[in-house]
């Protein structure tokens, strides 16, 4: 005979099954990545680079992590601070992505960086290179590169290869006042003076005005930082005013002898010595097996940029498989501190700041015979394990 209080016991034993299938089930829905780039406007080839090495990194690991697969959300937000932040706000919101990338230019980021906060949505700085960008919320990673990281580079070199003398010229807005500021403070350092501090706005900069001032200056050298992309048209001006045979050495970060234009700016650019943390010309088996796939793919040369995307994925994708999948707080503790050999070389997440900490070369612009006689960053100095400057307050 069944009793009212079988029932019940059949009834809760159904109920303890079903439950524990629920709990034990797998979670195979996709996990989502919102990829907010530049790639219309004036910053679309840093859009491009990095939606190539994305798509590269994926080619090359799969599109599948803790048995889920990875569905990346590519928008474009054409470098335009409110739109940036009004599609992060869609992508947390409706499509419920894990993971906010992407960010070509400094506006894009720290308009941003307050909804990651909110929802606490990890967002990885693949670009923009402002020092204080990590300090804008502790959901920020970055794996690009800051720009006082880079410049005390040149600056200390400058200072001492008989350059006493310098203009700095740099797009006025975050990462330029960075750049501006380092150079000044490390060159005076070293004994070096600014003679003048030159800046251009970061749309459709005209060169012609500051580089008569740089003529009329007369200085040893003119020290330029510009975002990735208007490089050659600084050097095309540089030439058609007669800087290149002045007796002004030119002297840079590496966002000016770009990768992604170095190749069509001609022989102005030969012997122009930079800093950066990244060469398609970097000697290593990793940077040459990386360079090769993505030209394969792309038929064109990865710039920093693009290393900046294929390392975001790759701290990405080894932080999902730590968590399972899992997002939010244990994602972001599972990409803090990850270590690894990038195309660039060696690089540290820091735990502490969440920035990227990475060797940064010294560099001059040559013609290369045995890589097609191309325009490339040659290496001929390294500074190990540069953490930025920025944060050592
Ligand atoms: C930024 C810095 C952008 C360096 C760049 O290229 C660059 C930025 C678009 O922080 O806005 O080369």
């Amino acid at each position: 005979m069944i009793t009212k209080r079988h029932v019940l016991q059949l009834a809760i034993a159904a109920l303890t099954t079903a439950c524990a299938v629920t709990a034990f089930a797998a979670d195979t829905s996709p996990i989502k990545i919102g990829l907010i780039l530049p790639m219309t406007g004036q910053s679309a080839s840093t859009g491009r680079q990095i939606d190539a090495a994305v798509k590269l990194w994926m080619a090359q690991n799969g599109n599948k992590v803790a048995g889920r697969s990875i569905e990346v959300i590519l928008k474009d937000d054409g470098a335009v601070p409110d739109a940036t932040k009004r599609i992060a706000q869609e992508l947390i919101v409706n499509d419920k992505v894990s993971v906010i990338a992407g960010f070509g230019i400094t506006p894009t980021a720290l308009a941003t960086a307050p909804l990651a906060t909110q929802s606490k949505t990890p967002l990885v700085v693949m670009a923009a290179a402002t020092s204080s960008i990590t300090e804008a919320s502790p959901y920020i990673i970055r794996t690009s590169f800051t720009l006082p990281q880079v410049t005390i580079g040149i600056a200390d070199w400058a200072a001492k290869n008989k350059i006493k003398k310098a203009v700095t010229l740099v797009a006025d807005y975050g990462p330029g006042f960075d750049a501006e500021k380092y150079f000044d403070s490390q060159f005076r350092l070293n004994g070096g003076q600014i003679l003048d501090k030159l800046r251009t706005p970061l749309r459709s900069p005209d060169f012609a005005p500051v580089l008569q001032k740089v003529l009329d200056a007369k200085p040893d050298a003119l020290f330029v930082f510009l975002p990735s992309g208007q490089g050659a048209a600084f050097m095309k001006q540089f030439a058609e005013r007669g800087l290149d045979k002045s007796g002004v050495k030119l002297i840079a970060t590496g966002d000016v002898t770009d990768d992604d234009q170095l190749n069509d700016m001609g022989d102005v650019a030969l012997g122009v010595v930079n800093s950066h943390h990244y060469s398609a010309a970097h000697p290593s088996a990793t940077n040459k097996k990386f360079v090769d796939a993505f030209q394969a793919a792309n038929k064109f040369r990865p710039n920093f940029m693009a290393v900046g995307g294929y390392d975001g994925m790759r701290v990405i994708y080894k932080a999902l498989e730590a968590t399972k999948g899992a997002g939010g707080d244990a994602l972001l503790a599972a990409m803090k501190g990850q270590i690894f050999e990038s195309p660039r070389g060696p690089v540290l997440i820091d735990g502490q700041t969440r920035d990227i900490v990475q060797d940064v070369y010294i560099r001059k612009v040559e013609r290369v015979p045995a890589m097609g006689n191309g325009l490339y960053n040659v290496e001929f100095d390294v500074i190990k394990g540069v953490k930025d400057p920025g944060k050592l307050k």
